[in-house]
């Protein structure tokens, strides 16, 4: 079916129609954003006959379901991903051309949707392109932000938060569908009633309520006509407040109903591994969790009459613990709702959910105050309250007289409510991100869960989806790819590794190379138009981009930076081969730090970069915006991936692996999927430096760590701290950055993250970097090699494990013939 509706004739026509009657326009008088929509329209009615074949032959077959409950999820454009995955991308590019029209061009006028901060949110998005590519049954289910993530502006070197309107010219992916709505309630108080048969019964009164409404977006699988379902689901007021409404006495009623529907879902708490502890943000998590379950159920129960059944169709995975209160709601519908017995709820929910666990740090891990959670949520808090009554019971039977595991273990306890053991405690599986977070969770933070839940306990390394990242973000290196090892690559990674064959042959180091330069000279033009910084194409790509946050250390990266802008000015003939450090981060607005470390990335590109005695040897550039569309860029166009957390604190990292995917070195610590990437590529193929993570988690026991020692032993380490506050980069005021030298030498817990007890080794492996470039053969044969061996970070292969070890789906064929 897929092969002939992208014929380019039927294709140009289609678009020619639609321009027609949507603006009453044609192509010379139409706009970029109006052709962009045209063609969205042309590729929505492919869309919507599979869509619908994928969802009868769901009704039909009842597959079992994964729903992917997430309170983020990092899209990205989808108009070119989605014509990729229905292989008819290069035939709308010559199409468009045909026209004059360029797809890169037509691309850049979609939005990108921004519905996530970072790692956990842009994680869903592949797995779902996964699931869908390898034929599950997949419902991503989230909430329709007004407003995304923030773009982001630098004006004089300061992060400035701008708003994502990312629905301003409407999103044309997205199909509400109000017949799928349902009532989510808060607040009000419980009563108890005795039914005809002498049954109590929890019934919520005097609540407040909204309708959710989803809005479905596709999901297309890679050439296998199968298409699965994002639902985000938007809130609205349940009437429209009305004059009426006062007369009948509710009037206050009314107009709290509308500023709840209205706030619910206004933005994304654009917070990455903080918690904030805000109640708007527990009315979102049990908004959408809520709407997701009563839709799962309405479902099930339309081909089912036994909900025991349950565990057999349905699972429901938590991203995090954000969507934990899934749980509850879970056991409250079939308590109330359903009228089971307790015993029955739970033998469902137990089967039912499981929990992913994404990070160690403690500021992210979520506890809500008794008092939040029992006023917004009355029936709710009852149901945790007995879930933790029931599992202190089973503590103290399996540790009599250890009050000490409870204090540590309890759900309830302290005032607050603590997510995470509710997820463990109901979750029949508990799963890492990478062999070391999971090790790390097993032994140190989840350990006495562990003792008691052994079997519970599995790892799931990350992985990403290399259609989006390389098919569609590096179409030379893909294509060369395909030339060398056929194109199976798009849906069986591992084929990667024939490459190997490749790495030193000359001739295909030669057009590595080649196509990294291609890729070096598209990012130089981004940067150019957006930055007016000239960088030298020639000059090492050196790139971190992901969050800024303490733990991810920019500030020992920028720090190394003035280090070596000090010894090329102290001796001018250094052997060092120029070099383009690149940065692209965003700050949670409230964060200071985080904010101080982007501005002073600026104010020392402005210093060396104006700086001509240092003949352009080190120019800094910080990338604004940095998002799903430009960062596909970014990584084809590397040749150093920076993933320098402290050991034990990246759970996994996703941004290494697609810089590896696209052939860039990394230099790194052996932390998170970094380790497992060190054992794929092996010792020659990557820079590791830094303190192991037993060795961090050792300092911190023993709290032995004083950074005054690197400041007193090592004079340029002393120097480069020194320039922090004595005006070099901030000449107009020299208290600009102190808050960040005393980070490093004088608050409460300085140098939280052992930036300067790497920042030797660090420095090492920097000058090992310099020198290696410098043998062009090896360099490309190692860029070669961790493409090689890329293929187990592939998201395909991350989602087999979930279907093989947690969900058991059943595999879907989508007849095509119909
Ligand atoms: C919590 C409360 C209020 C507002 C925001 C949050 C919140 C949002 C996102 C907390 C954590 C959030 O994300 C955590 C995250 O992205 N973790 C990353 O997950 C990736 C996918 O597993 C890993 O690769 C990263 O190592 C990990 O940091």
């Amino acid at each position: 079916m897929r092969d002939n509706v992208f014929n380019k004739k039927v294709f140009i026509k289609s678009v020619k129609e639609n321009l027609m009657t949507q603006y009453r326009k044609d192509l010379s008088t139409a706009s970029n954003q109006e052709i962009f929509q045209a063609v969205c329209i042309s590729v929505k009615d492919v869309i919507m006959d599979e869509w619908l074949a994928t969802q009868q032959t769901f009704a039909r077959e009842q597959p079992k379901t994964v729903y992917y409950l997430s309170m983020e999820f990092l899209m990205g454009r989808a108009l070119g991903n989605i014509l990729l995955n229905l292989s008819a991308y290069d035939e709308v590019a010559e199409a468009l051309q045909e026209l004059g029209l360029d797809i890169n061009a037509i691309e850049d006028e979609e939005p990108d949707p921004a519905l996530g901060n970072g790692g956990l949110g842009r994680l869903a998005a592949c797995f779902l392109d996964s699931l869908a590519t390898l034929g599950y049954a997949a419902c991503g289910c989230g909430i329709r932000y007004r407003y995304g993530m923030f773009k982001q502006q630098i004006i004089d070197g300061f992060q400035i938060e701008v708003p994502d309107n990312w629905l301003e010219h409407g999103y044309p992916f997205e199909l509400r569908r109000p017949e799928y709505r349902y009532e989510v309630k808060f607040g009000g108080h419980v009563e108890q009633e005795v039914d005809e048969n002498g049954k109590l019964s929890f019934v919520q009164k005097d609540y407040r309520s909204v309708w959710a409404i989803p809005h479905d977006m596709p999901i297309v699988g890679y050439k296998n006509n199968l298409i699965d379902t994002l639902i985000i689901w938007d809130a609205e007021a349940k009437e429209v407040f009305s004059l009426d409404s006062f007369d009948k006495g509710d009037y206050q009623k009314a107009v709290e109903e509308e500023m709840l529907a209205r706030n619910l879902v206004d933005v994304l708490y654009p917070n990455d591994n903080h918690v904030a502890g805000k109640e708007l943000r527990l009315k979102q998590q049990y908004f959408f969790v809520s709407a997701s379950i009563q839709r799962a159920i309405e479902r099930f129960k339309q081909k089912n009459d036994n909900l025991m059944d349950m565990p057999k169709k349905i699972v429901f995975q938590m991203n995090d613990t954000h969507p934990t209160v899934a749980v509850a709601e879970l056991m409250r519908i079939l308590l109330d709702d359903e009228h089971l017995e307790w015993d029955e709820a739970w033998e469902i929910t137990t089967h039912c959910v499981a929990y992913t666990n994404h990070t160690i740090m403690a500021e992210a891990l979520e506890k809500w105050p008794i008092e939040i959670f029992e006023r917004l949520l009355p029936r709710v808090y009852q149901i945790i309250d007995e879930i933790n009554r029931r599992f202190v019971l089973e503590v103290q039977a399996r540790y009599p007289g250890n009050d000490e595991k409870i204090r540590k273990m309890a759900i309830l306890y302290d005032g607050q409510v603590r997510m995470a053991h509710l997820a463990i405690v109901a979750g029949y599986s508990i799963n890492g991100v990478a062999k070391l977070h999971t090790e790390i969770l097993k032994k140190q933070e989840l350990r006495d869960f562990y003792e008691m839940f052994p079997d519970k306990f599995n790892n799931k390394t990350n992985g990403i989806t290399q259609r989006r990242f390389l098919g569609h973000g590096n179409r030379l290196l893909a294509k060369w790819v395909t030339d060398k090892v056929g194109d199976k690559w798009y849906t069986d990674l591992s084929v990667l590794k024939e490459l190997t064959d490749y790495a030193d042959n000359p001739k295909a180091q030669e057009e590595f190379m080649e196509i990294k330069h291609k890729n070096k000279v598209r990012l130089a033009k981004y940067i150019k138009e957006h930055n007016g910084i000239d960088v030298d194409t020639n000059s090492i790509f050196d790139v971190q981009v992901k969050r800024l946050h303490e733990y991810k250390r920019q500030l020992l990266n920028i720090l190394h930076v003035m280090y070596l802008y000090n010894v090329i000015k102290e001796n001018p003939d250094v052997d060092i081969y120029p070099r383009t450090f690149i940065f692209g981060a965003k700050a949670a607005a409230g964060y200071e730090t985080a904010k101080k470390t982007i501005k002073l990335i600026n104010n020392v590109a402005e210093v060396i970069n104006n700086d001509s005695s240092i003949n352009g040897k080190i120019k800094v550039v910080f990338i604004e915006d940095y998002k799903v569309s430009n960062a596909e860029m970014i990584f084809a166009a590397a040749d150093v991936s920076e993933q320098i957390s402290t050991a034990s604190k990246e759970a996994s990292g996703t941004g290494n692996m697609k810089f590896m995917l696209n052939g860039a070195i990394t230099l790194g610590t052996l932390d998170g999927a970094n380790v497992e990437m060190y054992d794929e590529v092996g010792a020659d193929n990557i820079f590791i430096f830094g303190m192991s993570a037993d060795e961090v988690i050792e300092h911190e026991k023993r709290h032995d760590y004083n950074p005054i020692d690197y400041y007193n032993n090592d004079p340029q380490i002393k120097k480069v701290l020194n320039q922090l506050i004595d005006g070099t980069y901030s000449a107009n005021d020299r208290e600009l950055f102190r808050t960040l030298y005393n980070a490093l030498l004088h608050d409460k817990e300085a140098d939280k993250y052992f930036i300067l007890a790497d920042f030797r080794s660090y420095a090492k492996a920097q000058q090992k970097v310099n020198r290696y470039y410098q043998d062009k053969n090896s360099w490309a044969k190692s860029a070669i090699l961790n493409v090689a061996n890329a293929g187990k970070f592939s998201s395909d292969r991350t989602i087999q494990e979930y279907v093989d070890d947690i969900w058991h789906l059943d595999k879907v064929k989508i007849d095509n013939t119909g």
